[in-house]
């Protein structure tokens, strides 16, 4: 085995989807948005005015709708389950949409210990496929968009500040600020793509295509690193998975891989008195017996790290 590390590079695994969550509306909220009260400000007996409470999957009895004084802005409504059995609810507004036009539903959801189901969104009752991204557990804040195209008709469309989805939660979430805007679709990216099919081949990094190992079932332990195998090296790693490797023709392969990353902390797998931790990513326990130090004297060449949780310091200490 050829114990020569290459190149190393360092990857940040970036959080694309909850980047494009927060990123700002590019229609500022206001007169084009179709929603009525849509900042919860105007309420009548606990009710926000234009807005209606429903529940499915006989989940009456435990929801709970109120408007809550502590909104991201002025008040906000909010829905909880009263009971361990969860709640499959909505606050819900009608609009009148335009044929054939493009909208962004959006809004502010905060979620404290939601369980269950799909979670906190946004969505609409009479189009199922339209749907925002779900928050669940505890999130402060957060902002949540989709785009969709009404069809040949005039449609009445039912906007759902949805708990629970397709099944009951536990838990509690705030809605605020939320709006449904006609979208210009040359505006609605901010990107433009263009294939220039005239243009000079080019060379690209291999570093950007390749594969990855993840700390998954087999994968590592009892895959490609299984010490003490007739079948490893004096390295551990087993010599039948390399030359399956190599029939893959990866160009890189990154380390640690995958969900994994999220939650590795390199410093668990250096040194001789090493401890097991436990891999939040697929819920088992890692014996960390392969770490960087067994990566480093393999053929692989790519060292992942993740800049979404892990202090930016933890991953540059790992290269001085
Ligand atoms: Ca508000």
């Amino acid at each position: 085995m050829n114990s020569v590390v290459d190149a190393i590079a360092v990857s940040i695994s970036a959080m694309l989807v909850i980047a494009s969550q927060t990123t700002p509306a590019r229609v500022p909220a206001g007169a084009d948005n179709l929603l009525p009260n849509a900042s919860f400000e105007r309420v009548t007996q606990n009710v926000p005015a234009g807005w209606e409470s429903r529940a499915w999957l006989d989940s009456e009895e435990n929801a709970r709708w109120d408007v809550d004084p502590a909104g991201r802005t002025g008040q906000c409504v909010t829905i909880r389950s009263g009971s361990p059995d969860g709640a499959d609810a909505a606050w819900t507004a009608s609009i009148s949409c335009k044929p054939n036009t493009l909208y962004r539903l959006s809004g502010w959801i905060r979620t404290k210990d939601v369980q269950g189901a799909t979670g906190a969104l946004l969505n609409i009752q009479n189009m199922q496929s339209v749907r925002t991204p779900a928050l669940r557990g505890t999130r402060d804040w957060t902002r949540v968009s989709t785009l969709f195209r009404t069809g040949e008709s005039p449609s009445r469309l039912e906007i759902n500040c949805l708990f629970g989805g397709w099944g009951r939660s536990t838990g509690q979430a705030w809605y605020d600020d939320v709006a449904v805007e006609p979208v210009d679709p040359e505006e609605s990216t901010g990107v433009t793509v263009t294939i220039d099919t005239d243009a000079e081949p080019r060379t690209y990094s291999p570093m950007i295509f390749g594969g990855f190992i993840e700390h998954f079932h087999h994968q590592v332990y009892g895959g490609l690193f299984d010490p003490g195998s007739p079948l490893s090296d004096e390295n551990g790693f087993r010599k039948d998975v390399i030359e399956a490797m190599k029939e893959l023709k990866l160009s890189v392969v990154r380390w640690p891989g995958g969900c994994f990353v999220s939650g590795y902390h390199w410093l668990e797998g250096v040194g001789e008195n090493r401890k097991p931790s436990d891999d939040m990513a697929w819920g088992v326990r890692d014996p960390n017996s392969f770490g960087t130090n067994e990566f480093r004297s393999g053929r692989t060449k790519f060292v992942n790290s993740f800049g979404g949780m892990n202090p930016v310091n933890e991953f540059s200490d790992e290269f001085r």
